[in-house]
């Protein structure tokens, strides 16, 4: 199959599971056309059937807000013509999906038939989609997909709850590909962060609020407390000024390494103890699967889908959003106990194999075929 796929290249889940989703199809020997804004961060520069195509869009003075949409539409339709694409996936709703209707309907002017598959992701449905000033179109890309899926059965009944959706939306949850983790690294040793055997606390998000990271220092602050711990944050993004200064203000600076952006976070989890996430919102937590990938239990609130992903008790804890002591209490419960700490390490690596990409990809090859016959 010929498949242009449409996602934001940067470090968010949403272009991570694009980008590897394209990477898997590729090596199955399909043609796989990215078309974004610039090269996405997982994509390596020469790779047998990916091919990559640049949305570039030119700074006219007349406009305030250069139309995306528009020329992302434009190049969608020019993908399509020349490389006779066979369907279209695109990933996050906004602006992807109005956009893909948009190419698709300019196609059929010309007779040219080009489905288009939506995967809604999160903030997509959650927080943005939601705002009125996208909802209608949200609501009518979503209709007028021919698929939709989304990446976490939570994230479904999200979708049903806040849209008028007449149609099916399917759930293919994300995937990892369990072999690309969990191997120590040459270069990234336990001693760089923990020179005194300390246990290892990593936290990995875009440090936007609805990620909660000033919990994962109030946490971190009364674990250290209990057990010699340190912590590594791994990621950027709006709150990481904030959360320097309350660093500061909790004195753990010291005990703490802050990566910024990592292109291979498996490197920083093949030494960690334990993965924290927090968040206000979360539709599924690839950042948390990815760490179970690694035999790394975690501690996460149970919003959303990440209920779906870490077993409370099994596989980690998940806790209230903002129940900052009860997480607390639970990663030291792990880190305080050996045996308990390696039971959950081999019980998160038994979850993620649930979520292995061989399983996942048969999934989406099927939902392709059946979009194509339609
Ligand atoms: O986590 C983010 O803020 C990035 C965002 C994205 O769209 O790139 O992530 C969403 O999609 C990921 C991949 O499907 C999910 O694993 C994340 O849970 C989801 N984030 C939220 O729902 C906040």
């Amino acid at each position: 199959m010929k498949i242009g796929i449409v996602c934001y290249p940067t470090f968010g889940g949403s272009g991570v599971v694009a980008t590897e989703l394209g990477k898997a199809l590729a090596m199955k020997g399909h043609q796989i056309h990215f078309i974004t804004y610039s090269q996405p961060v997982r994509l390596d520069a020469f790779t047998e059937n990916i091919f990559y195509h640049e949305v570039v869009v030119s700074d006219y003075p007349l406009f305030e807000y250069q139309p995306y949409e528009l020329v992302l539409t434009s190049k969608m339709v020019d993908v399509a013509i020349n490389e006779k694409l066979d369907l279209l996936h695109v990933h996050y709703a906004i602006p992807h999906a109005s956009a893909a209707y948009m190419a698709k309907r300019i196609l059929e002017d010309r007779g040219i038939r080009l489905p288009f598959i939506t995967t809604l992701h999160g903030t997509d449905i959650t927080l943005l989609g939601r705002d009125e000033s996208f909802e209608p179109v949200i609501t009518f890309a979503i209709n007028h997909s021919d698929a939709v899926t989304a990446v976490s059965e939570s994230l479904r009944q999200d979708t049903l709850r806040y849209f008028h959706v007449n149609r099916d939306v399917e759930v293919i949850p994300n995937f990892i590909c369990l072999d690309e983790y969990g191997q120590a690294s040459k270069n990234c040793k336990r001693q760089i962060f923990a020179p005194n055997g300390e246990k290892i606390m990593v936290h990995v998000s875009n440090f936007r609020k609805v990620k909660r990271v000033e919990d994962v220092l109030r946490v971190f602050d009364k674990v250290r407390k209990q057990l010699p711990t340190r912590l590594v944050l791994v990621g950027d993004g709006p709150e990481r000024a904030h959360i320097e200064k309350l660093c500061r203000e909790l004195n753990t600076c010291d005990e703490i390494v802050s990566l910024g952006k990592v292109t291979n976070p498996a490197e920083v989890l093949s030494v960690a103890d334990l993965f924290i996430l927090p968040s206000e919102t979360e539709s599924f937590g690839l950042s948390a699967l990815e760490a179970m990938a690694s035999h790394v239990p975690v501690i996460s609130t149970n919003t959303g889908g990440l209920p779906e992903v870490n077993i409370n008790g099994v596989t980690g804890f998940t806790s209230d959003v903002g129940d900052v002591e009860e997480m607390a209490k639970n990663a030291i419960h792990l880190l305080s106990d050996e045996t308990r700490l390696q039971l959950f390490k081999h019980n998160a690596y038994e979850q993620a194999k649930k979520f292995d990409l061989e399983k996942i990809l048969p999934e989406y090859e099927a939902l392709y075929q059946r979009v194509m016959k339609k």
